[in-house]
């Protein structure tokens, strides 16, 4: 396989024992920074006997206290900034998936934090001076687009700072500049491959050798289906707005798999309901602790989003440790007749049929009480194939699964929403009464 060469080997290719030395000392800092700031994390910190920096160790992290999206929303717009008012120089949110706007502020030293993870996570990927980068994340206030810009350009690569939406032109774009690199969400990466597809264009045909995908769960059956359609190699890219954006943790083209956590500067712990950590290998809830950044630094946030962490590739000149996908957000967990259901292990169920299309839609209904019931609509690949055979087989393939009874429904080709802006939305609730 291809071994990238590391944009930071000093960083990248620290040996682990000096890493954690460099992150005990940040922790302390950031314990001191959000003390100095005072608020609401600097109230808990108090509270568990912690004075000053000097008090806390990485082993002891555990004790400290959590941060969670809530904090945003109870101090709105932004009371858990740490830095003075002039020295925040951008203002990023979150795109609003769970509901409340949420804003986080980003002092010079974070861009450039952020531009250095995402300048790592694009090197990975094979990205130099040499790449062309055609940038189909949305940009504006979601960091997803700004993300990768900073990234390439410090890399040297052209980045294209198309944005999302407006397709015809995109295609036009891939065509006539012919870029090697593609960044975008896995959705629209797929609705970009079906309308080169639909217009007779095959991934032969396209210039694309890497795409770097995220802001949204997706799945190993979804990462074939995107290599398929575009011609590409798809690797992982993570991130959430509270942390920094892109960049916390990417897949590279020798990360087998996994995704290396930029853990010099995001020290990560997957923790249990309970709020215990857990060990190495279990899926749990993510929860990160900025160690570098001043704008908004955070202890122990919460991100909601489930995932297991596990130790550096070995053999591998990257020494980061590694998180798995996303399986999901906590939030986004249906719980449908005492059976717990990730979306994503509905996807991976119906994807891994090659008769399905990459489109399709979960109900979670509840308009009946005593018997919720899952709803599942797929667009097929064949219009003409068996529908009603179709639907046998992914109804025992996902009870096999699950454990769990759903209503399968085939319908006609595009009759279920595209998402060209952005991330896909395919869960919805039907609720008593709505
Ligand atoms: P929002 O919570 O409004 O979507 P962001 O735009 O900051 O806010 O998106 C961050 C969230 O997107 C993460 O918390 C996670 O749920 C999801 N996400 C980002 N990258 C990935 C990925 N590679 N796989 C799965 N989910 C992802
Ligand atoms: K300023």
């Amino acid at each position: 396989g291809v071994r990238p060469p590391l944009v930071a080997p000093e960083v990248e290719g620290a040996a682990p024992e000096r890493r954690r030395e460099l992150q005990e000392r940040r922790l302390r800092r950031l314990v001191d920074r959000l003390l100095a700031a005072g608020g609401v994390q600097a109230g808990r910190l108090r509270d568990c006997g912690v004075g000053r920096g000097a008090d806390v160790s990485l082993d002891d992290l555990h004790r400290l206290p959590f941060s969670s999206r809530q904090d945003f929303w109870d101090h709105y717009p932004f009371g858990l900034r740490s830095a003075a008012a002039e020295d925040v120089v951008c203002v990023h949110g979150s795109s609003g998936t769970q509901g409340r706007q949420t804003l986080v502020a980003y002092t010079a030293h974070d861009v450039d934090v952020w531009t250095r993870v995402m300048a790592r996570a694009l090197g990975g990927a094979g990205v130099t001076r040499r790449s062309f980068v055609h940038c189909a994340y949305g940009y504006g206030m979601f960091t997803g687009g700004l993300g990768v810009h900073h990234g390439a350009t410090r890399l040297g690569a052209t980045v294209l700072p198309v944005s999302s939406g407006a397709t015809d032109r995109q295609l036009r774009l891939l065509l006539d500049l012919r870029p090697d690199v593609l960044c975008c969400t896995p959705s629209y990466a797929v609705y970009l491959g079906e309308a080169f597809a639909s217009t007779g264009i095959t991934a032969e045909q396209l210039s694309l050798r890497v795409g770097v995908f995220g802001a949204e769960p997706w799945t190993e059956e979804m990462r074939q289906g995107v290599e398929r359609l575009l011609g590409l190699r798809a690797l992982n890219i993570y991130g959430l707005t509270e942390i920094i954006g892109p960049g916390v943790a990417c897949e590279s083209l020798d990360s087998g798999g996994l995704l290396n956590i930029a853990e010099d500067h995001f020290f990560p712990e997957v923790v249990g309901p309970d709020g215990q950590p857990l060990a190495d290998g279990q899926p749990g809830e993510l929860v990160f602790t900025t160690l570098t950044k001043t704008g908004t630094p955070l202890l122990r946030y919460r991100t909601g989003d489930v995932a297991a962490l596990h130790g550096p590739a070995s053999g591998s000149a990257r020494t980061l440790r590694r998180m798995s996908r996303v399986l999901g957000r906590t939030d986004d967990m249906l719980i449908i007749r005492g059976v717990n259901v990730f979306p994503s292990e509905v996807e991976a169920v119906l994807l891994a049929d090659p008769r399905v299309s990459p489109h399709y839609l979960i109900v979670e209904d509840r308009r009946d009480r005593s018997r919720p019931e899952l709803r599942i609509a797929v667009e097929p690949r064949d219009p003409h194939g068996d529908v009603e055979g179709l639907e046998r087989d992914l109804t025992v393939a996902l009870h096999a699964r699950l454990g769990l009874g759903c209503i399968v429904r085939v319908l006609p080709p595009d009759h279920i929403p595209r998402s060209e802006t952005g991330k896909a939305r395919r869960l919805v609730r039907w609720d008593y009464g709505v």
